[in-house]
């Protein structure tokens, strides 16, 4: 059987586990307007009526690092097209801004920022909908008209200002997916591999090696079974056929393809703009450091990883650095110190004892994945009680085990040759 293998940045995105993607754009000025997608941003959400006087980008990243995300994904522009770089493009852009006279460049304090806490910097980059041009993603459009040639353009030049101006980029982020430049996209996979050829690209283009899927839901939660591996090679803009596994992935798959879950900060269901963009009086929605243990443990603990959002005030702050605290401190209570560590194993049945006094509330379990998922069934029981038996481990696998004592039994019951695990942990 070929198995599909991860490529080092993959490996290297995995072990991170946990990483924020950031939202700060001008819709939050204005969060009654309905017509961000439209050309009337022009004048509507023009940059200029706004002067956010607490902007510091430092404070975002520095959240970011004390709650320990590993990397962090800006949204350098999003579907209004207000670009948080000094874009040569247009002037719908930060340059536009009183903050610093001007003369301010978001994505260079966030890449200093990202620098000084030693995190890995990303960007997201809108290509789908951009609303100063007056594409929306949701319109049917004709991408070989020559409208949309144009746009194309100015995608291809901030794309370009983007990679090239700002050093290396761990992730790239698309939103949607990427119009194939056969179909009339832009030529985002030629400048992908010329510019930022090392970048994990989430739903990049077909061909890129280090790709990641959607985890198919942004509330927090991966699949039950999530697989490193999927069989729709195309992310959304490029496949015609909808890919109904796109979440789950595929045991076995073509493409080794890791699923990224992506969630907001604050309610997804009843905060403006799905819970990614600031409002005023939504504190009450603001997820507890609870709730995100609870994400935590249903994608990272599901062979996924955490991006999680952080809304921006239109003072230009992130007002919710405490939360992210609150998490980083739970997540070291919960997980930083195992009461049974066991080094790397090829044992189909492993037998583990929770030592005399303890409680254990978690097993975690990780796979070796170097080459490839090859790990398809397992059961985890305490005595004669079954507690699990389910599919894929992957990077990591969190089972609850709700205070257990005693003895627990993993065993391995569908593989392929070359498996092992990299370690198990009681919590
Ligand atoms: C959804 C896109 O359809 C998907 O491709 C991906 O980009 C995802 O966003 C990221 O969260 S659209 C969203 C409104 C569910």
């Amino acid at each position: 059987m070929n198995i599909a293998k991860p490529t080092e940045k993959q490996l290297q995105w995995y072990d991170c586990e946990l990483g924020v993607i950031i939202h700060y754009c001008m819709e939050i000025y204005n969060p009654d307007f309905k017509g961000h997608k439209t050309k009337e941003v022009r004048t509507e959400l023009s940059p200029d009526k706004f002067n956010p006087t607490k902007l510091d980008v430092e404070q975002w990243v520095r959240s970011a690092w004390e709650m320990g995300a590993k990397y962090a994904v800006l949204v350098a522009n999003h579907c209004t097209g207000f670009s948080l770089w000094p874009t040569k493009a247009n002037d719908y852009s930060v340059a536009s801004m009183a903050w610093k006279d001007g003369k301010g460049d978001i994505v260079q304090d966030f890449v200093d920022a990202c620098k000084k806490y030693d995190i890995k910097p990303g960007l997201y980059y809108s290509t789908g909908c951009n609303g100063y041009y007056g594409f929306s993603e949701t319109a049917q459009l004709d991408y070989m008209s020559d409208e949309y040639q144009a746009y194309v353009k100015v995608v291809e030049q901030q794309l370009t200002e983007l990679w090239t101006e700002y050093g290396e980029m761990f992730e790239v982020w698309f939103d949607g997916g990427i119009v194939p430049h056969e179909k009339g996209g832009p030529r985002a996979a030629e400048f992908l591999e010329k510019y930022q050829p090392n970048a994990v690209c989430f739903q990049g283009p077909k061909g890129h090696k280090n790709n990641l899927r959607w985890v198919g839901t942004e509330a927090g939660i991966a699949p039950i079974d999530c697989w490193c591996t999927t069989n729709a090679g195309e992310a959304k803009y490029n496949g015609t056929v909808p890919d109904e596994q796109k979440g789950k992935g595929t045991p076995r798959g073509k493409y080794f393809y890791p699923a990224e879950a992506d969630t907001p900060n604050r309610d997804c269901y009843k905060a403006f703009g799905s819970g990614w963009f600031w409002r005023a009086g939504e504190e009450h929605l603001v997820y507890s450091p609870e709730t995100l243990l609870d994400f935590y443990i249903q994608t990272v603990g599901r062979n996924s990883n955490l991006l999680l959002g952080m809304a921006i005030s239109t003072d230009g702050d992130f007002p919710d650095e405490d939360q992210l605290i609150g998490f980083g401190k739970l997540l070291k209570e919960t997980f930083g110190s195992p009461i049974v560590h066991i080094d790397g194993t090829a044992d189909s049945e492993i037998t583990i004892d929770i030592p005399e006094g303890k409680v254990g509330k978690y097993l975690v379990i990780r796979e070796d994945i170097r080459e490839g998922q090859r790990i398809f069934g397992f059961t985890v029981s305490a005595g004669d009680k079954e507690i699990l038996s389910a599919g894929s481990i992957g990077h990591k696998r969190i089972v609850p085990l709700e205070g257990l004592t005693g003895t627990i039994t993993l065993k391995i019951t569908d593989t392929e040759e070359g498996w092992s695990l990299r370690d198990i942990e009681i919590c």
